[in-house]
């Protein structure tokens, strides 16, 4: 990719693009992230630059997570076409100072709504915090945003549904129409995908079914074979990268 104007360069001079994810504490943004930069770790160690996590005693995060990643290798150069960095922000109440500074210069957001029924004014909260921050933006589609509903694994009756997470989409002004909002949703499971992802490894220590999963000639894993519950987890910051990638080579298109 050439150099664009609105992406920054690293020291190397590759270009960067910052992903967010934002949402209520306990939602799950640090247990996606290091589902996702263990995948891109088994599939491509060489892909995963930096996992930094600054967290407290109890586990939740103090100031941020960060995972930095590579996209593609130019032969020319030797150097990535892209890095994307992907932070959390710290979502106790207490870290709005914090959640701000980390949500500066993002080029797209995955916003994490936790299912259960108890959370449901922890997101609403993390919602009207970020309409005051970045409302606009996210309102005309300048800032690209994924929603993602984390762990579908509950029961139905101590969770929410996705249908209910579009009604309030669309009360948001952040969708027109309740089919959109509700077809914009990817629901996952942290849980189901991490206890997945563990089955695999011990079955290939145990039966040696490292085939099934591995390509022959790489020895890196094939994505397509990984349960649903695993797939899903990477699909947001994946198709968030290629929405803000699009955007990006279209404005550079139309300067
Ligand atoms: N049942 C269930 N629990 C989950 C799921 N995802 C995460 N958890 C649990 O939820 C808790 C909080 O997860 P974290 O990833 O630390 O949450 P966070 O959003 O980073 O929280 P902060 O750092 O405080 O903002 C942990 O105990 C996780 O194991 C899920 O899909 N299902
Ligand atoms: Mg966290």
């Amino acid at each position: 990719m050439k150099e664009t104007y609105e992406l920054p360069v690293d020291h190397e001079g590759v270009n960067i693009v910052k992903i967010c994810f934002w949402g209520a504490s306990l939602s799950g943004k640090t247990t996606a992230l290091s589902i996702y930069k263990t995948l891109k770790t088994l599939e491509n160690p060489e892909s995963v630059y930096q996992w930094l996590k600054l967290e407290d005693p109890s586990g939740r995060t103090l100031f941020f997570d960060q995972a930095v990643f590579s996209l593609g290798r130019s032969e020319k150069t030797g150097l990535p076409y892209l890095k994307y960095h992907v932070y959390t922000v710290p979502g106790q109440i207490r870290h709005k100072g914090q959640r701000k500074v980390v949500l500066e210069g993002s080029h797209g957001l995955i916003i994490l709504l936790d299912s259960s029924l108890s959370q449901w004014n922890f997101n609403l909260q993390a919602l009207e915090e970020l309409n005051e921050l970045v409302g606009p933006e996210l309102a005309n589609g300048t800032l690209p945003f994924k929603l993602v509903l984390n762990k579908m694994d509950l029961p139905p009756s101590e969770r929410i549904s996705a249908i209910d997470v579009g009604e309030l989409l669309v009360e948001a002004g952040l969708s027109e129409k309740l089919r959109d909002a509700y077809a914009n949703i990817i629901e996952t499971s942290c849980l189901k995908a991490t206890n997945d992802l563990k089955r695999i490894l011990i079955q290939i220590k145990k039966e040696g079914l490292r085939d099934k999963y591995k390509d022959p000639k790489t020895g890196r894993w094939i994505r397509s074979v990984l349960p649903v519950s695993v797939q899903r987890i990477m699909q947001p910051v994946e198709e968030l990268l290629r929405e803000v990638i699009v955007i990006v080579l279209r404005k550079n298109r139309d300067r």
